[in-house]
């Protein structure tokens, strides 16, 4: 693994779909690079947006790993401010998108909620005049037979809720199968459209535009109000039945019904906390993300070191460090306490390698200088816009 320069000129492709569709998958058979894995607590931390490198017919193609919606872990409001955090960066450092790889697994028997919503906050993200250097490709495809694939796929097409606007746009169709072949396959079809786009999406939030108010922060806005004027009709509801409890002194049922009341108040705070975080414009957004993620860094760098120094602490307690042949009595755990503390050190390690901020840039002459000026100009800030990615390099 070596380190690569970013240069903006250089392919940019965002892999987007719902969790599990395989863009990690997808990802690691185009670098050749097993998918980060690190455990010991960190994990949340390779579930960022990431960015791999590899060369690819003398270029140089990065691609941008992003976190998907309808994750058990993580919010959708979480993840839609993450993502946009990603494009509103890449915007800023001049990075302009060859395309989107966008993955649907075959092994979903229905495409529905929050896939569907996903969708449209793809075609929002992307504006009509990008739907051409989009690529659908289905994930999975082993997991049902050719004709089962062909009906779903001709159904995808077809069904307006699904990719019918997108292929009518001009997006193209592809299969990944798991294969490094089919993911390249798929690379190619981008890079021979030859496309740079900004998205509609960072075009709105460069104008100052608040998340709720672009087309792809609307599509959550919408569904999050609905869930929230429901909640609102069920306590308007509570409310009505608690004081008809309480004036047939039911002590127990007006009792359940308060209990119910709590509950729902737990719900109409969180659902009003999504909907607050659609008011964040660019600049509240960077500067909540770039906190976040300078966190994060710090507890790693923190963890590392706490990690070396065990080692050498445990490495005298086993006896490394002497001459003496004798062995303390725990010596077998000792080394086996050694040999773990070693494996999430280089795991650690070759996160930490892997990040952005520890590489190079450097200017092309044929980039927009422009927009890189600006950027570098913001050295400061450049590092910490870049922590949230990370990179394996071939
Ligand atoms: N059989 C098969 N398994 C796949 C395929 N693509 C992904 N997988 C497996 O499906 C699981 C999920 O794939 P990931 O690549 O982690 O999915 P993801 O989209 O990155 O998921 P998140 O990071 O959670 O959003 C993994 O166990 C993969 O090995 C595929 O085309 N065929
Ligand atoms: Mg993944």
């Amino acid at each position: 693994m070596e380190s690569a320069d970013i240069k903006p000129d250089d392919d940019f492709i965002a892999v987007m779909g719902v969790t599990g569709a395989g863009k990690s998958t997808f990802v690691s058979q185009c670098t050749g690079s097993p998918p980060l894995n690190v455990g010991h607590g960190l994990e949340s931390f390779t579930q960022r947006t990431t960015l791999h490198s590899f060369q690819h017919r003398g270029r140089t193609v990065h691609l941008i790993d992003t976190p998907g919606f309808n994750d058990t872990f993580r919010s959708d409001d979480d993840v839609f401010s993450e993502v946009a955090y990603t494009l509103v960066k890449a915007h800023q450092l001049g990075i302009r998108l060859g395309g989107i790889v966008y993955l649907q697994s075959m092994t979903d028997v229905r495409v529905q909620g929050s896939a569907v919503r996903s969708l449209r906050i793809l075609e929002g993200l992307c504006g009509p005049d990008a739907y051409p250097s989009i690529v659908l490709a289905a994930t999975h495809c082993e997991s049902c037979s050719s004709i089962e694939r062909d009906k779903k796929l001709t159904e995808l097409r077809s069904k307006p809720a699904f990719w019918h606007d997108l292929c009518e746009g001009g997006s193209m169709v592809a299969e990944f199968r798991n294969t490094r072949p089919s993911a390249l396959t798929i690379v190619d079809m981008l890079l021979d459209r030859g496309q740079r786009h900004i998205l509609s999406f960072q075009r709105q939030m460069s104008r100052g535009m608040r998340l709720q108010d672009t087309y792809a922060g609307k599509q959550l806005q919408s569904a999050w109000s609905v869930a929230f004027d429901n909640l609102r009709q069920e306590m308007s509801e509570l409310k009505g039945e608690l004081q008809t409890a309480l004036q047939q002194h039911r002590d127990a049922g007006a009792q359940r019904v308060k209990d119910d009341m709590q509950n729902l108040q737990t719900s109409l705070e969180a659902q009003q906390t999504k909907l607050n975080a659609l008011n964040a414009t660019a600049e509240t957004l960077s500067k909540q993300w770039d906190k976040k993620l300078e966190d994060e860094h710090a507890l790693i760098s923190r963890r590392l070191g706490q990690i070396e120094s065990d080692i050498v602490t445990l490495r005298e307690t086993a006896g490394e460090d002497h001459e003496s042949s004798s062995k303390p009595p725990s010596y077998e755990e000792v080394v086996k306490m050694l040999q773990s503390a070693r494996e999430e050190r280089d795991e650690i390690m070759s996160l930490k390698q892997c990040q952005l901020s520890e590489r190079s840039l450097k200017v092309s002459k044929q980039s927009n200088l422009a927009a890189w000026v600006g950027v570098m100009a913001g050295v400061g800030s450049f590092g910490l816009a870049l922590a949230p990615l990370m990179c394996s390099v071939m």
